[in-house]
């Protein structure tokens, strides 16, 4: 955007800022720790308290508090009275909220102008309430379940619950606002007739499966049931849809909501020793501007000299490069059959440890399961589905077995024991693919979507299989389902992504614009 930024090292970097920006991604606790390890809690508060311009972001909101519950009492700030807790989900409310949502304006004239009717993106567990005491502080609200504070202000000290570097054009207006210079950005002064913000949207997510080809350069490519070769008489070569960082641009511009990285063949090759994969990172979060998630590889590993490394270090390699999101396959599967077999939470799996320091909301669980249909539920020790189309032999049931290594490997369990085992170990997502419906652009599989997102609390994002834009509106329809994610169907250019909105919003469906 044209500023120039320092980071801040100590207290002194704080002390000599013209404008301090707090954007802060994880755990409560473990922002306020961090902090005080680098005495930084003081000159904060007397930055705040002198009224300097202050832009805090997420849990940089959050912390202008005085305390937050997301694990047991830790005091924030005390700059705004009152508390940070858990959204209600007692009701049947999916938590994280995570999300486009609409934002409900409590002052004029401030960085929110040209907010009103468009949809910003929140992700987060844990909100603060508008009562008597912070009622002068709440710049908008917004509404998940009930209403919570969007955004703070008072003087020069501003703080927002929603990701404005992750809110596209409408976000980056935000940001520019408050540092105060420049043009914003153009956009339509106020929301288009029939496109205004009201709720939570459905999110619609492009996929780029990310692998090297066999001339080692890394490509986007896409599977058939999983299959990436092209298969001709003579050879097989990796399909090559396009550049990871390219493709990533043009769907942001075209309007997805998010957009998703899998390193496919990550479980072979450590990230770390991947570098081209956190340089497509770096460089498409320099463009791309709503969040990213990025998943293949995130495991414990001991690289060829012998040096270990944590799955929370990989994960941090990931987020420094410009993930919001991570994503566990293979990893979770295991995770979770120890779980089923102990009983046992160790505290250290994969999930477990990257859920506790960076919090639920950045961990996503990708399931690969297959179908495999059974006469009876009574044949297998898994969930099963009665099917509307029976399978070869005329089997009325199936169960969606799990696999590890891209589909490789089916393991012991299935997609609705897995679903409620990393739920309980701290994933905050599922994305929820499907092997038999992957690229065949003959919609998605609903009984799957339907018997997974019915049975956590956290969103599930509906993937594997949309072909044509009557497949998004019939998961959104006829599921539960907080996303759907989608890949084939916008590489080959069949549908683009502004066109699965437009018919979204005709069949009712809450989507941004
Ligand atoms: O196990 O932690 O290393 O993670 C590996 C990740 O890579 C997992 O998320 C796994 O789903 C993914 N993956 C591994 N192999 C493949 C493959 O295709 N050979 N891709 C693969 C998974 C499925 C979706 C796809 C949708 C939509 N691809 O991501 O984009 O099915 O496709 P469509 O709209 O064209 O039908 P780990």
């Amino acid at each position: 955007m044209g500023f120039h930024i320092k980071d801040v090292t100590g207290p002194k970097d704080i002390e000599k800022a013209t404008r301090l920006i707090f954007p802060g991604v994880g755990s409560f606790w473990a922002a306020v720790d961090s902090l005080k390890n680098r005495g930084l809690i003081e000159a904060l508060r007397e930055y705040v308290q002198e009224d300097r311009p202050f832009l805090g972001i997420c849990l940089g909101l959050q912390l202008l508090f005085e305390y937050g519950e997301e694990t047991g009492y830790v005091e924030g700030l005390g700059v705004i009275p009152g508390g940070i807790k858990r959204f209600d989900e007692s009701s049947g409310l999916k938590v994280p909220h995570i999300g486009w949502n609409a934002l409900h304006l409590k002052q004029d004239a401030s960085i929110l102008d040209g907010v009103k009717g468009r949809h910003v993106y929140f992700v987060h567990s844990y909100r603060a309430v508008e009562t008597p005491e912070n009622k002068d502080w709440v710049l908008a609200t917004s509404t998940y379940g009930t209403d919570f504070i969007a955004a703070v202000r008072k003087g020069n000290v501003h703080g927002t619950q929603f990701h404005p570097e992750k809110s596209g054009v409408t976000g980056l207006n935000i940001i520019r606002r408050f540092l105060g210079g420049g043009q914003v950005a153009k956009q339509a002064e106020e929301a288009e007739p029939g496109k205004t913000a009201v709720q939570l949207a459905k999110r619609v997510i492009a996929c780029l499966d990310v692998r090297t080809n066999d001339r080692g350069d890394l490509v986007v490519t896409k599977g058939d049931q999983y299959d990436v070769r092209e298969h001709t008489e003579t050879r097989e070569v990796v399909r090559n849809l396009g550049k990871p960082v390219d493709l990533a641009s043009s769907y942001y511009m075209d309007g997805a909501d998010e957009v998703t990285f899998l390193n496919i063949t990550g479980f072979r090759n450590s990230p770390l020793g991947d570098l081209p994969m956190l340089e497509v990172l770096r460089k498409a979060s320099e463009k791309v501007f709503v969040p990213l998630t990025v998943g293949g590889g995130i495991k414990d590993f001991t690289d060829k000299d012998g040096r270990y490394y944590s799955s929370l270090e990989v994960a941090a390699e990931y987020f420094r490069s410009g993930a919001d999101k991570i994503s566990i396959g293979s990893d979770a599967v295991y995770a979770a059959e120890e779980y089923i077999k102990s009983g046992q939470k160790t505290g250290n799996t994969s999930l477990e440890q990257i859920s506790y320091v960076y919090g639920n909301q950045a961990v996503v669980v990708s399931i690969d399961p297959r179908k495999v249909f059974v006469k009876s539920p009574s044949e297998v020790p898994y969930k099963t589905v009665k099917v509307a189309r029976p399978g070869p032999n005329g089997e009325q049931f199936a169960w969606y077995q799990c696999t590890v290594n891209g589909g490789r490997e089916g393991r012991p369990i299935g997609a609705f024991e897995l679903a409620k085992a990393v739920e309980e170990l701290g994933a905050g997502e599922i994305l929820l693919n499907c092997i038999d419906c992957d690229g065949r652009g003959e919609g998605f599989d609903l009984e799957l979507v339907k018997l997974i997102s019915e049975a956590v609390k956290i969103p599930v994002i509906a993937s594997s299989g949309a072909g044509t834009v009557d497949h998004f509106s019939d998961v959104f329809s006829e599921t539960p389902a907080s996303a759907a994610l989608a890949a084939g169907i916008f590489h080959r250019k069949e549908v683009p992504i502004a066109l699965v909105k437009e018919h979204m919003s005709r069949a009712g469906i809450e989507t941004r614009f």
